[in-house]
């Protein structure tokens, strides 16, 4: 199916129905909220009722965006009803809503938009593309199928989404299409510099304690080709930092000159480890991440295991190690 009948399909079952339930992934990230708030700004101009609910809270760096905090979590609000109509954004496979598929009505009809090459299409109707650079790019699209013209709240989100994803216009995906998607934005009205410092450059202090804590910890494979770093419980409790703090802190080994891969460990509980993978280039994380499970991107990709800390960076770091050797 060509791309424009994807999007026409999209188009129709929104309208089509009514009364949506708008949802991302777990712990969300700025595409996440982005292409929520897309969504809903999308079904608000088409005069349809909907709710958006997110297993966990929204990252404060993002209240800004329009309407987030009408996004329900557990801790706020929950839904009033199970909902038959549902939206998912972002999410790499079913499961990745988490909590949110509590508010799904038996039978629910999915709406699966994302750009995650790991999704496998669990929706009744799919608008993915692989090649997008954030989900937000998707929307992008969606919206315009409705000729509806952006304003600055719906230009803020989708370039919000394309700066998260894109690292700041910097990684690898950053495409000319995502070039000229973010010029549109900022001629409809995003504040280009402002949103850059509030999401680049500023720092929380739990960021910068988890910095300090993390990086004497910073370990390295024999060839120096992997590096990885920690952080416990302990370090999030006794810092009252956030599990938002941690974003970015996977770049630290990653971006050592000659590491190809870095791993960010955080122990979400005795036996529960949470990784983040990031490469430069030659190894597929998303392999590696699926072997445990997991899923992403070829060079940003995450799992989870259920072991401790020391048994979890042993077998991700010879997995990745394996992976290495078979890419030379
Ligand atoms: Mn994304």
């Amino acid at each position: 199916m060509t791309w424009d009948r994807r999007l026409t399909a999209a188009a129709n079952f929104i309208r089509g129905r009514d009364d949506f339930l708008v949802v991302s992934h777990v712990q969300p990230d700025g595409d996440a909220i982005s292409s929520t708030v897309a969504t809903a700004w999308l079904l608000d101009k088409l005069g349809k009722k909907y709710a958006m609910y997110n297993d966990g809270p929204v990252p404060s760096r993002l209240g800004y965006l329009w309407n987030s905090g009408a996004i329900a979590t557990a801790s706020t609000g929950l839904p009033q009803k199970a909902y038959r109509n549902v939206i998912m954004v972002d999410c790499a496979d079913f499961a990745r809503a988490g909590g949110a598929r509590d508010w799904f009505a038996e039978g629910a009809e999915i709406l699966n938009i994302d750009h995650h090459p790991t999704n496998d299409g669990f929706g009744l109707v799919n608008l993915l593309r692989f090649e997008a650079a954030a989900t937000a790019e998707i929307l992008f699209d969606l919206i315009r199928t409705f000729n509806l013209p952006f304003d600055a709240d719906s230009a803020t989100a989708v370039y919000t989404g394309l700066l998260t994803d894109t690292g700041g216009f910097r990684y690898s995906n950053t495409s000319a299409a995502v070039m000229n998607i973010a010029s549109r934005m900022l001629n409809a009205g995003a504040d280009g510099p402002g949103l850059a410092d509030r999401l680049l450059e500023r720092m929380t202090m739990g960021q910068m304690k988890m910095i300090q804590r993390a990086l004497p910890r910073l370990a390295f494979s024999d060839d120096q080709r992997i590096g990885w770093l920690w952080v416990t419980t302990d370090d999030l409790s006794e810092t009252g930092a956030k599990s938002e703090d941690l974003e970015g802190l996977v770049n630290y080994p990653r971006n050592i000159e000659g590491v190809e891969v870095g791993i960010l460990f955080k122990q979400i509980g005795s036996d529960a480890v949470k990784v983040s993978l990031r490469s430069a280039g030659l190894v597929d994380v998303a392999a590696v991440s699926q072997q445990f499970g997991g899923g992403g991107h070829v060079r940003a990709a995450g799992c989870r295991l259920s072991a401790p800390l020391e048994e979890a960076i042993r077998q991700v770091v010879d997995a990745t190690r394996k992976a290495l050797e078979e890419a030379g």
